[in-house]
C-alpha cells in the first residue's frame, strides 16, 4: 500500500517535468480552442483519442472516415473554426481524404489529422505496416500539407494547419503525424513554451477603396441588376450587413443553394422562383461570395442571355476572370467590401428600376402559383412534390431546424420546394454534387449548434453515409433522417433487357430502411402519404429522438439525373 503511494507520488512528479507527443498535440489543439475531434480509431491514434477525450476533448467516433471528414468540414462550415478529422494511416488516411479534397473545393475549413507509418521505412518502400507516402497524396488535393517529425514543432505545426485552413480562401489542410512523433517525449515547460496560439486566424482583408467605387459606380449604371449570393456569403457570417445592401439597394437576389436562408426565400426581393429569368435577363450581376463555375453555367451561354457586367466579391484574387470578365472586382472578405459597399450607399441611390423589378415579381408570381397546388397534394403512391410539400411545411414551422439535403431528384426538388429562413441552415451536397455527405453533414450539424436536424436523403445518396445512423443513435442526437425510397438512382423502373441481373440504377423493391434505424435503438416509421411523413417528423422534430422515415415515393416519379440531366454524355450514334 505503502509503496504503491510511493510509486504513483514519483511517477507524477515525472509526468510534471516531462511531455509527450500525444499531450502536446491536444494541448495544442486546445490552446486554439478546439473542442471536438472528428474521426475513427486504430493504430497509431487510438490512444491519442482516448487521452483527448480524457482531457475534456469531444471525440467523436465513426464508422467510416469519410463522414468523419464531412462532418469535420461541415463543422468548419458552420463555425469558421477548422473542423478535426482523426483518422489512422493509409486506408483511413484515404478514406478520410475525399472529404478534404471536397471541403478544399467548397472551401471549408477542416484540418485532415492522420497518424502515419515509420518515414525511414516507408521512404525505402520496405513494406511497413500501412504503408504509405501520405504527404505526398494529401498534397495536390488540398490546400495546404504539412508533417511533424519532432516533439518540439508540434505546436508551430498545429499553429500552421490552422492558419492555413482558415486565412484567405479557407480550405483543406492535411497534418501528418507519424506514429514515433507521439511517444517522443519532451521537457514539459519546453515543451509548454513551444506551443503557439494563432492569433487572429483569419485576418480581415480590406478590399481597395478604389475597386469599391468602381463596383458602387458599376452598380448604379445598372437597368436590370441581379445580386447573386454564394456559400461564401453564407460562411462569411455577415448577415447585417448583406441584409443591408440588398433592402438598401432594393436590388432582387438569388441564393445558390447554401446561400439559402442569408435572407429568408419568402423575401420580396428574393428572385428564387424567377432564376432562369433574372438570369438571362439581368445587365449587371453582382457576385457574393459565389464562383462562376458550373452551376452558374461559367457565366456565359444560353442560361445568361447576352453579355453582362459582372461585379465579384471574393477573398480569392485569382477567382476573378476564371470564366468571362469581371468588370468589377472586388477582392477582400465578404465582411469588409460588403460594409465597404454600403457606406458608399446613402440617400442618393437611386430606387431599383421599377419596371425590372415587377417584371420579377411578376414572373415569381405565376411560377409560385404554378407550383402551389402540387405540393398539396396527398397521394399514394407519393409523389415528391406532395412529399416536399408536406418538409416545407415543416422547416416553415420550425425555421431553426438545420436541413441537409442530398440525392438527384430529392436533392434538386426539395432546393427548389423548400424555403429557408435562417443562415446556414441548408447543408447540401455543395460544389461536386457529391454523394454521401448526408449523416456526416447531420452529426456534425446536430453536434456543433445543438439544433434539430433534419436529413432529406434520396435512397442511393443515403447508402453512401448510412452505417453511420448507429453513430447517431450511439450519441443520441436530434437527427430525423427522411430516406426518400423510389427504389434506386433516378427512378427504380428501369428494366434489364438481357438477364435477370437488377438494371445498374435499381435497387432492392420496397426496402425498408426504418427497420435499420430500429437495430441501433432509434425510432423507425413508414410513410406512405405526405400526411403520415409530416406527422411522422412532427413527432421526431418534438422529440428529439433519433428517427429514421422511410419515405416511399412512386419509383416512376423522378426523372434522370434530376435536374442535370443535359450533363450526360450523349453519342452521336445512338441518336441516329
Ligand atoms: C460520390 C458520388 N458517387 C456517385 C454520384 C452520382 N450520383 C448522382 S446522384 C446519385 C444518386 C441519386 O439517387 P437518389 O439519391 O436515390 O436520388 P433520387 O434521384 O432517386 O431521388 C448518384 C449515385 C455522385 N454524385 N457522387
Ligand atoms: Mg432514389
Amino acid at each position: 500500500m505503502a509503496e504503491a503511494t510511493i510509486n504513483k507520488t514519483e511517477s507524477s512528479e515525472e509526468e510534471r517535468e516531462l511531455t509527450d507527443g500525444f499531450h502536446l498535440i491536444i494541448d495544442a489543439l486546445k490552446l486554439n480552442g478546439v473542442e471536438t475531434i472528428y474521426g475513427v480509431p486504430g493504430i497509431p491514434i487510438t490512444d491519442f483519442g482516448r487521452m483527448a477525450q480524457a482531457e475534456g476533448i469531444r471525440v467523436l467516433s465513426f464508422r467510416h472516415e469519410q463522414n468523419a471528414g464531412n462532418a469535420a468540414a461541415i463543422a468548419g462550415y458552420l463555425t469558421k473554426k477548422p473542423g478535426i478529422c482523426l483518422t489512422v494511416s493509409a486506408p483511413g488516411f484515404l478514406n478520410g481524404l475525399t472529404a478534404l479534397a471536397n471541403a478544399t473545393t467548397n472551401c471549408f475549413p477542416m484540418i485532415l489529422l492522420s497518424g502515419s507509418s515509420e518515414r525511414e521505412i516507408v521512404d525505402l518502400q520496405q513494406g511497413d505496416y500501412e504503408e504509405m507516402d501520405q504527404l505526398a497524396i494529401a498534397k495536390p488535393l488540398c490546400k495546404a500539407a504539412f508533417r511533424v517529425l519532432h516533439a518540439q514543432d508540434i505546436g508551430i505545426g498545429v499553429a500552421r494547419a490552422i492558419r492555413a485552413a482558415v486565412s484567405g480562401r479557407p480550405g483543406g489542410v492535411y497534418l501528418d503525424l507519424p506514429a514515433k512523433l507521439f511517444g517522443q517525449v519532451i521537457d514539459a515547460e519546453a515543451g509548454e513554451k513551444s506551443l503557439v496560439k494563432v492569433i487572429d486566424p483569419a485576418p480581415a482583408q480590406i478590399p481597395a477603396p478604389d475597386s469599391i467605387s468602381r463596383a458602387l459606380e458599376t452598380l448604379k449604371s445598372a437597368e436590370r441588376p441581379l445580386i447573386i449570393l454564394g456559400k461564401g456569403a453564407a460562411y462569411a457570417q455577415a448577415d447585417d450587413a448583406i441584409r443591408a445592401l440588398l433592402e438598401k439597394t432594393g436590388i432582387p437576389f438569388l441564393p445558390m443553394s447554401m446561400a439559402k436562408g442569408i435572407l429568408p426565400d419568402t423575401h420580396p426581393q428574393c428572385a428564387g422562383a424567377a432564376r432562369s429569368t433574372v438570369l438571362k435577363e439581368s445587365d449587371v450581376v453582382m457576385l457574393i461570395g459565389a464562383r462562376l463555375n458550373w452551376l452558374l453555367s461559367q457565366g456565359k451561354g444560353k442560361p445568361w442571355g447576352g453579355r453582362k457586367k459582372f461585379i465579384q466579391i471574393d477573398i480569392e484574387p485569382r477567382e476573378m476572370d476564371s470564366n468571362v470578365e469581371i468588370a468589377a472586382p472586388v477582392v477582400g472578405d465578404i465582411s469588409s467590401c460588403v460594409s465597404a459597399l454600403l457606406d458608399g450607399i446613402d440617400a442618393s441611390w437611386p430606387a431599383a428600376p421599377a419596371e425590372w423589378i415587377s417584371a420579377v415579381q411578376t414572373k415569381k408570381e405565376t411560377n409560385v402559383a404554378r407550383m402551389a397546388p402540387k405540393l398539396m397534394n396527398n397521394n399514394f403512391p407519393m409523389d415528391y412534390h406532395g412529399a416536399l410539400g408536406a418538409l416545407r411545411t415543416i422547416i416553415k414551422e420550425r425555421p431553426d431546424a438545420i436541413l441537409v439535403n442530398e440525392g438527384a431528384n430529392t436533392l434538386d426538388l426539395a432546393r427548389g420546394i423548400i424555403d429557408m429562413y435562417n443562415p446556414r441552415k441548408r447543408l447540401d451536397v455543395g460544389t461536386w454534387g457529391v454523394m454521401g455527405i448526408g449523416m456526416g453533414f447531420a452529426i456534425a450539424a446536430a453536434v456543433e449548434t445543438g439544433k434539430p436536424v433534419l436529413a432529406v436523403e434520396g435512397d442511393s445518396a443515403f447508402g453512401f453515409s448510412g452505417m453511420e445512423i448507429e453513430t447517431i443513435c450511439r450519441y443520441n442526437l436530434p437527427v430525423c433522417v427522411v430516406v426518400f425510397n423510389n427504389n434506386g438512382i433516378y427512378r427504380g423502373t428501369d428494366a434489364n433487357a438481357v438477364s435477370s441481373d437488377p438494371a445498374p440504377t435499381c435497387f432492392v423493391t420496397d426496402a425498408r430502411y426504418d427497420k435499420m434505424m430500429e437495430a441501433f435503438g432509434g425510432v423507425g416509421v413508414h410513410a406512405t402519404t405526405p400526411d403520415e411523413l409530416k406527422r411522422a417528423v412532427d413527432a421526431a422534430m418534438d422529440s428529439g429522438k433519433p428517427t429514421l422515415i422511410n419515405a416511399a415515393i412512386d419509383p416512376a416519379a423522378g426523372s434522370e439525373s434530376g435536374r442535370i440531366g443535359n450533363l450526360n454524355p450523349q453519342s452521336k450514334l445512338r441518336k441516329k
